[in-house]
């Protein structure tokens, strides 16, 4: 495995240079082992004004570049990736335990939002208006903001960073990106296949660290015009405040509190398996994973017999053994946080069904597992109900009616991901309409969101913003209104109408 790695301690990548080693390093540990993969660096802010000013100089270049030539270097990108996806994929699977399948599937929406992209070098759609005057012609263009950072997490670690890096780059910006530092190797591999692409030096930058040195210097620099983040909500909220001081475009995508609604029609089997791989599938770690199942009280016993006997059948261990379809949490840190929601579920009153522990016995030990878990009669006001957990915990509400699973999902503080398994078409539309959140899915599970549509949520899940999609062009691109008068004479507007 460590031959996929062609390298032991990783630095920044700044105006084309990969660093010399120096300063503090982390250790970057695979989570389903334990074993010491990498080390990152731990920059300082210093590292973060070096990539600005390089990446300032070569956004003037680049932003003068064609669209579509531009285009053409995210082409190249993509058919790295593609060439690359299975070593990409088991490096992934490495530093963040996904199972092997799930991170072929993370490289692939990689893949996809590059094509997709690149075809924007050839849209960057504006508009053509008439104008109010005669001999006067009226438009709308997306100009380049300039240098933007981008923050990305740990749980997606090249899918997230292709959302916010592809369009950022397409519309003639220079990047700095902060990837998290659990999962700093994604962020190696696709610098250097930038890099071969033929990215002209400074428009991507890679500075390693912490949030609260690097993240901070990012947002408080003065070059940098956007903030592009994923991750946790607090955080999420300090730099809005900080951006919002500077005037600073900020977008945001956090957390989620989703739910699966199960309805007195649904199919039960295809519910189930729903149910399963949304909460389970990447141990619960995604920002679309599902954590409350909303369950009409007729079917609730049926569904959880159903649920018990199939996470039975779950299997649990290293991702890179295709045995297995859970694999572990990232880290310690995790654990503590999943397990923390266990006891305050168990005080709450809610009934524990089935998991409830972290998995110690064998080779569990080395590396940070945890029991698929699910309670039921929870009630929506309880933490458990409420609060995100980022684990393989599900919560079961029972309720007596459609108005009810509504009103339960749009209960909570996030507006991310919702579902619904019903066959009743009348409650298909009704639900589509109804559920607050950004992504809502019909007889399928809470994840599975495609590239080429808007990602992001309402609530405390984001700032009104979207990742992917053709609205990512939004967070980086400036409206521009563009006014030529080809009369030969000053035309005043709103006065010289006839
Ligand atoms: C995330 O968890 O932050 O829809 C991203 C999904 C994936 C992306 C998840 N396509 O589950």
């Amino acid at each position: 495995m460590e031959s996929l790695l062609d390298v032991k301690q990783l630095t920044n990548y700044i105006n084309g240079e990969w660093e010399e080693a120096k300063g503090d390093f982390a250790q970057v540990k695979n989570p389903a082992t334990g074993e010491t993969i990498v080390e990152v660096p731990l920059s300082t802010a210093d590292a973060v004004d070096q990539a600005a000013a390089a990446a300032e100089i070569a956004q003037k270049e680049w932003a003068l570049v064609p669209a579509p030539q531009r285009a053409e270097v995210l082409y190249r990108v993509g058919t790295i990736m593609k060439e690359r996806k299975e070593k990409l994929s088991k490096l992934l699977t490495m530093e963040n335990g996904k199972v092997l399948e799930e991170a072929r599937g993370e490289v692939q929406e990689g893949i996809d939002m590059a094509f997709y992209m690149a075809g924007e070098g050839r849209r960057l759609f504006g508009q053509t208006t008439p104008a109010e005057l005669k001999n006067k012609f009226a438009m709308s263009v997306r100009a380049p903001i300039g240098v933007v950072g981008i923050i990305t997490p740990w749980n997606f670690p090249i899918a997230i960073a292709t959302w916010k890096s592809f369009p950022a780059i397409v519309s003639g910006n220079a990047v700095i990106w902060k990837p998290a530092t659990e999962t700093p190797i994604m962020a190696y591999e696709l610098a250097k296949i930038y890099e071969e692409a033929g990215l002209p030096k400074g428009v991507l930058n890679v500075v390693f660290g912490s949030g609260a040195t690097v993240g901070d210097a990012m947002v408080h620099h003065d070059t940098i015009r956007v903030i592009s983040f994923t991750g946790s909500n607090e955080t999420g909220r300090n730099i809005a405040a900080d951006c919002g001081r500077q005037l600073k475009k900020v977008s945001l995508e956090m957390g989620g509190k989703n739910a699966v609604i199960v309805m007195d029609d649904a199919d039960l089997n295809l519910a189930v398996e729903g149910i399963l791989w949304s909460a389970f599938g990447t141990s619960g770690q995604r920002c679309t994973a599902c954590s409350r199942v909303i369950v009409h009280e007729s079917v609730k016993e049926t569904l959880e017999e159903r649920l018990l006997v199939e996470m039975e059948k779950l299997t649990i261990g290293d991702g890179l053994d295709a045995v297995n379809k859970v694999g572990p949490i990232i880290n310690d840190a995790g654990i503590e946080k999943i397990k923390k929601y266990i006891e305050i579920g168990k005080d709450e009153g809610a009934k524990l069904l089935a998991g409830g522990n972290q998995m110690t016995d064998g080779d569990f030990a080395k590396g940070h597992y945890f029991a698929p878990t699910l309670f039921t009669d929870v009630t929506p006001e309880m933490r458990i109900g409420q609060e995100e957990i980022f684990g393989p915990v599900v919560s079961l509400i029972p309720v007596k009616s459609f108005e009810e699973a509504i009103e339960v999902n749009n209960g909570v503080e996030y507006g991310l991901s919702s579902s619904i398994f019903t066959r009743d078409v009348n409650r298909v539309f009704q639900a589509q309409r109804d559920l607050d959140t950004g992504i809502v899915y019909v007889n399928a599970g809470t994840t599975g969101a495609e590239i080429h549509l808007p990602f992001g949520g309402t609530k405390g899940t984001g700032n009104g913003h979207r990742d992917s999609g053709v609205q990512a062009l939004d967070v980086f691109t400036e409206w521009k209104a563009v006014y030529v008068d080809y009369s030969g004479k000053l035309q005043r507007a709103q006065i010289d109408v006839e």
